[in-house]
């Protein structure tokens, strides 16, 4: 049989890409992290929208392969689970409540209470009443709905000003500085079979950490349940703060919670307050030198991140009796938000998958943490 050199091609690009299924499904002889760590602490990740429903193919396979708890990365906050006073819009929420259970994974619901992505309506409301219904009726559904279906809460998110204070939102200014404890009260009473916790980031510094313990405290001589709380972890391969966040799981440890880092990553780029490079940044320069690996990740960097995720994971397994859980950001580098943020379109690599949810140096080094 005659074959047409454009079949030819067809049949090419149809063994390769038989070839690559091949190569993927090889891909089980990669260790598992949430195998290899658990004894230790669940081992979590940020999904969006395409990978809840199943539709980026990368990661159909690596995430119930690699995963045993999932964050939703935006489908469950606030303008988006309730756009409209009497508008509640559940569909990508439930679809991740399903994709967990198929997969026996534990949902950690993200987030009730936060200053920031708001529904319009409310993010310019006057009247303290009009607040205080929004507060409880939001809570209310959305925590209801979820009981028992759910694992966690991150009941409030962000409240704290880096000095420790109470930050300066519309809960604050509206319902005073109760707010927070009538947050876990009212979630208590709507999902009583579901953990309930406080995320922040930075709060593994001093001044921060001083006021997360001051609230916790707070929560618990009121009576009301707060089950743990989550650092956050957005932190550079170059300076991962490591006295602060030990001297921080020891603290929030001897509260009697759960701790757990929520939204690992360790980015590799320059950002515009890192000394000087602010100044430069506007500029054609500026810019390059804010974007310097497009093309790759420089060994070099990789191994730096490599050694900066060892040694994390290395005080975490110190502290496994404390920790319950480390939740990553996202799945792979090329769906992080640190690439859009704080400058937008650039090539960052914070996680330890890469753009071809291929495992990086920085994947075998935590793994590696294990057999030291
Ligand atoms: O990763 C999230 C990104 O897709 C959203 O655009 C952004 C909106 O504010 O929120 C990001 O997730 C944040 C998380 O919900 C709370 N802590 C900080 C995270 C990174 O900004």
């Amino acid at each position: 049989m005659l074959i047409k050199p454009r079949t030819h091609i067809l049949i090419i690009a149809l063994s390769c890409s038989l070839f690559d299924a091949g190569k993927s499904s090889a891909q089980t002889n990669t260790p598992s992290l949430k195998e290899v760590f658990k004894n230790d602490f669940l081992i979590g990740t940020a999904l969006n929208t395409q990978q809840i429903e199943e539709k980026d193919s990368g990661t159909v396979v690596l995430v119930p392969q690699q995963f045993n708890a999932v964050t939703p990365e935006n489908v469950m906050k606030a303008a988006i689970i309730q756009p409209g006073w009497n508008d509640f819009n559940f569909k990508v929420a439930d679809e991740l409540v399903d994709y967990a259970a198929k997969h026996n994974m534990k949902v950690n619901a993200h987030t009730l209470i936060w200053h920031s992505q708001l529904p319009p309506f409310m993010r310019h409301m006057q009247n303290a009443d009009s607040v205080k219904e929004y507060f409880q009726k939001h809570i209310t559904t959305v925590a209801s709905r979820y009981d028992g279906k759910v694992y966690s809460w991150d009941v409030v998110n962000e409240a704290l000003n880096e000095d420790g204070t109470l930050r300066n939102s519309i809960f604050l200014q509206k319902l005073g500085e109760d707010y927070i404890v009538e947050a876990f009260r009212l979630a208590q009473k709507a999902a009583p079979h579901t953990k309930l916790y406080y995320n922040d980031y930075n709060i593994e510094q001093p001044a921060k950490r001083a006021g997360a313990i001051a609230l916790i405290k707070k929560i618990q001589a009121a009576g009301v349940r707060i089950d743990g709380v989550g650092i956050q972890g957005h932190w550079k391969y170059n300076t991962v703060p490591m006295h602060d966040i030990e001297e921080s799981i020891k603290a929030f440890a001897a509260l009697g919670i759960e701790v757990m880092f929520t939204e690992l990553d360790l980015g590799v780029l320059p950002n515009p307050w890192d000394g000087k490079t602010a100044e430069v940044s506007n500029t054609a320069e500026g810019n390059d030198k804010m974007n310097p690996y497009t093309k790759a990740l420089p060994d070099s960097v990789a191994a730096a991140q490599a050694k900066a995720y060892a040694d994390l994971f290395s005080l975490f397994l110190k502290y496994n009796q404390s920790i319950s859980r480390v939740t990553f950001w996202g799945v792979a580098d090329g769906v992080s938000w640190l690439n859009g943020w704080p400058i937008r379109g650039r090539t960052n690599y914070p996680l330890l998958f890469n753009r071809q949810y291929k495992p990086k140096t920085a994947f075998y080094s935590v793994i590696k943490t294990k057999e030291n």
